[in-house]
């Protein structure tokens, strides 16, 4: 079906070498050509063809722009719609122009996300798919942005429909029991069959729970945040990781005073990493309010680097702040190994027996490799595996799929206890079609307009 023409720039806003309009609905190519002169009318050129024209304002007979013009139509687009897509090779100025003239001659301003929700009201993607182009176009890492390809070409999809076929055909065995009630040994048959089939639904669903929050990290960056007394090396650290001489170091204690925060990309890991003023007392006001902040930071962090001197002692401060986020995922890192050791390893060891501890001299480059592994030990056992499982990393995703869990344990609960089959059948049917929802049948219109409010613009 084709809706309403839109428009919109779907290049990046900045300076570039071309910059594109796109337009996609029922009167895309008219809409063009009442702009557009070439060697003929875009009407009649080919499918899939690019031209070279000028982009006219039909009022003024001004020349605004010289472009190409890529000709799509309907169904083997994007949208699944007539497309035409004007590549421009002015600033943003003219780009803009030439977006202002296709509004004024009848498209209308797409919303964020229009075009890929087009694509999948037309069927072209389901909801998980259109989510994968969301997480691609964010995506951080290379292995992030392989997780959201996959799910963009439907592995995720795949994966959802087979659990859902397999809860249709415990529902069928069901359906049997209900129509024939009067054989004994078919209840009998049917509960085994429904027990068996559920169980391998629900370790199924639980697999997929239990990627999630790895595909949350490679989506979304994993919050780390460093930090330590003053003057330990916690600026060194994150300027190490950037290769940039981003944060500043002196050698004066308390020389960070806010929150710097960078990606970095560990083992194909992807860290937010946050660099935070040293903690200690201090009635310097700006300072005091520095450590608030660590503090903050510390509290919402999914993992901490706590950067200790090995050229000083634990002190009871390091205590208090390592008691205080001991039921975190903490590395500790004994930093300026070439400095004499004054720092007691062991006796850290027996006070926080399960926290890891890697030692480096950020100055000379070494340790830090080991700590890359240890991260990637912490949260991927190692590493990372995006070419070949199914990862769940969206919000909305790992939701529904709780819920799918929870409707099917009740199933299995329920047989467990011989409760009567078409009981049972309630909860199996919620399972399918919370199923449904991850990827995208049965989605009220509203979850739906939410979903693609968040893309960018012109996709
Ligand atoms: N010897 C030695 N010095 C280091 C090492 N790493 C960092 N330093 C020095 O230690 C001093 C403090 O480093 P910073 O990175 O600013 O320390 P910080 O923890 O960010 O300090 P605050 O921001 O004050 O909390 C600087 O003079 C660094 O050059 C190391 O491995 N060995
Ligand atoms: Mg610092």
């Amino acid at each position: 079906m084709q809706l309403e023409t839109i428009s919109s720039i779907s290049t990046p806003v900045g300076e570039g070498a071309i910059a594109i309009v796109r337009l996609s609905g029922i009167d895309a190519v008219e809409i063009a050509d009442t702009l557009y002169k070439g060697a003929g009318p875009l009407s009649s050129v080919d499918s899939h063809t690019i031209n070279y024209g000028h982009i006219v304002d039909p009022e003024t007979g001004e020349s605004v722009e010289e472009v190409m013009a890529a000709v799509m139509r309907a169904p083997k687009t994007y949208t699944r719609e007539d497309i035409v897509e004007i590549n421009c090779h002015g600033g943003i100025h003219t780009v803009n122009r030439v977006l202002q003239l296709t509004l004024k001659h009848g498209a209308r301003m797409a919303e964020p996300g229009e075009f890929t929700k087009r694509a999948f009201l037309n069927g072209r993607i389901d909801l998980s798919q259109a989510e994968g182009v969301m997480d691609f176009i964010r995506s951080k890492t290379t292995e992030a942005s392989k997780v959201a390809n996959q799910q963009m070409q439907g592995r995720l999809k795949t994966y959802v429909e087979s659990l859902r076929q397999s809860i249709l055909n415990i529902l069928a065995q069901v359906e049997v029991n209900i129509d024939y009630p009067e054989y004994d040994d078919v209840e009998e048959a049917t509960t085994s069959f429904l027990l068996e089939e559920a169980e391998k639904v629900e370790t199924e669903i639980e697999k997929l729970l239990k990627s999630s929050s790895q595909g949350k990290i490679l989506r979304e960056g994993l919050s780390t945040v460093i930090v330590g007394k003053p003057n330990v090396g916690k600026s060194s650290l994150l300027n190490y990781f950037i290769q940039d001489n981003k944060a500043i170091v002196t050698d004066v204690a308390g020389t960070t005073r806010d929150i710097l925060e960078e990606y970095v990309n560990v083992n194909g890991i992807p860290l937010k990493l946050v660099d935070t003023a040293g903690i200690r007392d201090t009635d310097d006001i700006v300072e005091k309010i520095g450590v608030e902040r660590s503090r903050q930071a510390l509290i919402q962090a999914e993992l901490i680097l706590y950067v200790v001197n090995n050229n000083e002692p634990l002190t009871d401060e390091d205590i208090e702040i390592l008691d205080s986020v001991s039921d975190q995922k903490v590395i500790v890192i004994v930093n300026k190994l070439d400095l004499e050791t004054k720092f007691d390893t062991e006796d850290l060891g027996r006070r926080y027996p399960d926290m890891p501890v890697v030692g480096t001299s950020i100055i000379n480059s070494t340790g830090v490799d080991d700590l890359e592994d240890r991260i990637a030990e912490l949260f991927f056992e190692g590493s990372i595996q995006s070419t070949d499982s199914t990862y769940v990393s969206n919000n909305r995703h790992i939701g529904l799929l709780e819920d799918a869990k929870r409707a099917i344990s009740d199933a299995i609960e329920s047989a467990e206890m011989d409760v009567p089959v078409d009981i049972i059948q309630i909860d199996l049917v919620k399972t399918w079609e919370l199923l449904g929802e991850v990827i995208g049948e049965d989605v009220s219109e509203q979850l739906i307009d939410q979903l693609f409010s968040q893309f960018c613009l012109g996709k």
